[in-house]
């Protein structure tokens, strides 16, 4: 799907700003503005609320900020008449995770999937003049959505049956209208799509899809608006002489404009390649090195919201810390975040919003509640689907994004898993026009002797928490333990790289000790310096990402002081002691040639 952008054929109207708001009925989770059919009117007794950012920070109460259910959202345009000459789109973002809009009282379109865009045309709706729009949106996660999540019920007092959420992903159920909205144009025929795949010798194919009829043409700029190179066609390649190459921290981009009819449309690349060969992960034909972070999109006030600032600050510090990748845990960031990651030259691995996919976690990691096999019960694979189609759709030209995540942490070692999975490979394999390789995130009771899909995978990311979850406060533990994992991959998968997605201790900034205490900052650091001992020594160990960039937010528990603090700086992006200590060492490994 083509990120909407201004050109000489196109235009784009942001829909920003103060909205009307109003929570439907709390736990019920049909809600009742469906059955009075709040969409027909005005909305009454309204709050004002901000697009984009998650509603939840943004009045007080718990009643407010923990809704499970249905909220409303609605606003009112004037549009020209001009408008309605071309084709007309609205466009959202995300909205998190289930939509209903409807304009003017009509319903136009509904979207499940919170962290991808959907767009519906709607010449037919809109009038010249007066608009309402109203976006009735579901923040409920359950085992049929992406990401999972479960319920209970619980009977009140009075008898009332009430919802509340359990077994819930460890981050906070941000919800609403949390990136844009806009009303965007496009002449009746149009360029629909857009394919880019590029290779080092600056071959450049590309493959566009439109509506209409008439002839293509496009032209290749570089960064400095240059004409470089041109070609015609629906499908065929150009070549870019003496490229410059997309490069981990040096992210050139050029721009591939494509004319078809009055339309034309600008889209970025990079020329670049990747590939997983003998043990190593390639970029340009290198052996890369990941030094990075599993991140979230989680910040004060605006919560999951659409945060640009945010977005810059961290890739400095990304910078600042010699960094030079993330992942998108647990689900797509916004559109922004990836053109920006493409110039700054931060390399992502991209994470569909599989997380949660596991009907006893707990079971699995502490024996508590039931054992449940996921894959007998779970009946998330339609949207799955839908959830991997949609991000490859979105996110295929980046050059920043390296490797596909299918999931974090699914049910990886129970029977099932396998067959689960393989199709879901198979679906984004054939997808991505640039064949990237493909992951799926494993958790620390998927190990070499059960885990279901290590044959799957072209990387191992591994999540593991060696002297936190276990061996707590024992960090003396973690070099057998750690060793007996590794070696028992290097057995199974002797040539499979394998990289540290999430490896972590909570650690509250400001706490500290002479002995090395959990939770001191201390610790945090000794921890880190434990794991890397053991690490450092095996060749197919390519990259580390710490988990987390920051403390976010989460849902109360015993487990998390005002959210979990396994940042390497804290939610207002300030370093604990463990940052210098990840500075110094990334300082002394190269982007390249690290593992020989
Ligand atoms: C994990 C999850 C992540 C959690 C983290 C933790 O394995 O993937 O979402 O936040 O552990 O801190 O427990």
């Amino acid at each position: 799907m083509l990120y909407p952008i201004m050109s000489e054929s196109r235009q784009v109207i942001s829909l920003n700003g103060v909205w009307n708001f109003k929570l439907d009925e709390n736990q019920n989770l049909d809600g009742v503005g469906f059955t009075e059919k709040w969409y027909e009117k005005k909305l009454e007794n309204t709050m004002n609320i901000v697009v984009p950012a998650s509603f939840n920070d943004l009045h007080e109460g718990k009643e407010y900020r923990d809704h499970v259910g249905w909220v409303w959202y609605e606003t009112e345009i004037s549009v020209h008449k001009n408008l309605l000459e071309e084709r007309l789109m609205l466009r959202l973002d995300a909205a998190t995770h289930t939509a209903k809009v409807y304009i003017n009282g009509k319903f136009a379109t509904e979207h499940k999937g919170g962290f991808v865009p959907f767009e519906v045309q709607v010449n037919d709706f809109i009038n010249v003049g007066k608009n309402r729009i109203t976006v009735a949106i579901n923040n409920v996660l359950d085992w049929t959505t992406i990401p999972a999540g479960g319920y209970k019920d619980i009977t009140l007092p009075d008898g009332k049956v009430i919802k509340i959420p359990s077994g819930m992903p460890d981050f906070f159920n941000y919800a609403g209208l949390q990136r844009s909205v806009r009303l965007y144009t496009t002449p009746k025929e149009y360029i629909k799509d857009i394919e880019i795949v590029s290779q080092i010798d600056g071959t450049i194919n590309y493959n566009i899809r439109t509506e209409g009829k008439g002839d293509i043409s496009v032209e290749a700029l570089d960064e400095s608006g240059k004409f470089v190179a041109k070609g015609s066609g629906a499908n065929s390649s150009i070549k870019v002489d003496n490229p410059i190459l997309w490069q981990p921290c040096e992210g050139y981009m050029y721009t591939l404009k494509v004319a078809f009819g009055s339309d034309v449309y600008e889209e970025p690349f990079g020329i670049r390649t990747v590939e997983v060969k003998d043990g190593k992960f390639l970029i340009n034909n290198k052996p890369f090195y990941f030094k990075g972070f599993g991140k979230h999109e989680d910040a004060p006030v605006s919560g999951r919201g659409l945060n640009e600032a945010m977005y810059l600050k961290d890739f400095s510090l990304m910078k600042w810390i010699n960094a030079n990748s993330f992942r998108t845990s647990h689900y797509p960031y916004s559109e922004e975040l990836m053109r920006l990651a493409d110039k700054e030259g931060i390399v992502v691995i991209d994470e569909c919003a599989a997380v949660g996919v596991h009907m006893s976690f707990g079971f699995s990691l502490i024996g508590g509640g039931e054992k449940i096999n996921t894959w007998e019960k779970i009946q998330t694979m339609p949207q799955h689907k839908q959830a991997i189609e949609e991000l490859v759709a979105r996110d295929k030209n980046h050059p920043c994004v390296v490797m596909w995540s299918l999931s974090n942490e699914s049910a990886t070692e129970d029977e099932g898993a396998k067959e689960y999975h393989q199709e879901l490979f198979n679906l984004a394999r054939k997808l991505d026009p640039q064949k990237r390789p493909i992951t799926i995130v494993t958790h620390m009771m998927s190990m070499p002797s059960n885990c279901q899909i290590a044959d799957i995978v072209d990387v191992l990311c591994l999540n593991r928490y060696y002297g936190w979850y276990v061996q707590s406060g024992e960090l003396w533990q973690v070099e057998a333990a750690l060793k007996s994992e590794m070696d028992g991959w290097s057995k199974r998968c002797p040539n499979k790289p394998i990289i540290f997605t999430e490896y972590g201790a909570d650690t509250v900034a400001g706490f500290h000790d002479s002995t090395p205490v959990m939770f001191s900052e201390e610790y945090q650091v000794e921890y880190y310096k434990a794991n890397h001992a053991v690490l450092e020594k095996y060749p197919t160990f390519i990259g580390e990402q710490p988990w987390n960039f920051a403390d976010f937010a989460t849902s109360q528990g015993i487990f998390r002081v005002q959210g979990n603090k396994k940042g390497v700086f804290t939610r207002d992006r300030k370093p604990k002691l463990v940052a210098h200590y990840f500075k110094e060492r990334w300082s002394k490994i190269p982007n390249f040639d690290y593992k020989k």
